[in-house]
């Protein structure tokens, strides 16, 4: 047990909008064979960043399993099935990421989710999310299902409008969070990571972030 005052919150369910709620520690079982399996996925689709329309090249380093993968370019923002980077198909979705994904949208009152994209963010000391929506889906009415794995951070999860002053919600090892319905518009984003290594995946975080696009 690496980390006794994380566990006391082990299993609890954390509403925090009124389709939205963290499950806590939900991951935590899996988090080794998930941590495992992004190292394959890496391997035939290297973590990159990306740099957005507007030429900012992103601090958090990207890369994407299953049929259909985000990527962001200097044309805009949107889902392809190729990776622009290797000129394959993304790696396909490891039945470990499918299997959680569905349990966890099913626990937080979204049964039948089979998702077609998986997002894998990775962050290192300083890595921020500024606030946005994930609006580049084409049903906005499958939720979407987040995975944390390694260093701890801060998520903010704002309102509909992007000047609605977000909430801190911290995220931590093997927390599952999953947004839906009126939530899952809302502005969110992460603040800069501090550097507070994780016994097992060190000097990083990871987040899979699961989603219908299509
Ligand atoms: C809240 N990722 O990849 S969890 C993203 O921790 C992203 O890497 C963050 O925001 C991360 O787009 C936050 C994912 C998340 C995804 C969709 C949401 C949070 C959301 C939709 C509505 C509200
Ligand atoms: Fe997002």
């Amino acid at each position: 047990m690496p980390d006794l005052f994380a566990a006391i919150d082990e299993g609890r369910i954390e509403a925090i909008g009124p389709r939205a709620c963290v499950l806590r520690g939900f991951a935590l079982a899996q988090a080794d064979a998930l941590a495992a399996a992004v190292v394959d996925v890496a391997r035939a689709a290297p973590f990159r960043h990306l740099v957005t329309p507007g030429g900012y090249t992103m601090s958090v380093a990207m890369t994407n399993c299953g049929a259909l993968g985000w990527i962001a370019d200097r044309r805009g923002y949107r889902y392809a099935a190729v990776d622009p980077q290797t000129g394959r198909p993304w790696p396909a979705m490891p039945p470990v990421f499918a299997h959680l994904a569905g349990t966890a949208a099913a626990a937080a009152g979204f049964a039948g989710f089979a998702p077609d994209a998986c997002l894998i963010n990775r962050y290192q000391p300083g890595t921020r999310l500024s606030l946005h929506q994930d609006r580049d889906e084409r049903d906005y009415a499958a939720p979407i299902v987040s995975v944390s794995l390694g260093m701890d951070a801060v998520f903010l999860f704002g309102g509909l409008a992007r000047s609605d002053t977000p909430a801190k919600v911290p995220l931590r090892h093997g927390d599952v969070v999953v947004w839906g319905g009126e939530d899952r518009l809302r502005f969110h984003g992460v603040l800069p990571l501090r550097d507070d290594p994780h016994p097992q995946l060190g000097s990083q975080r990871i987040n899979l972030t699961f989603r219908k696009a299509a």
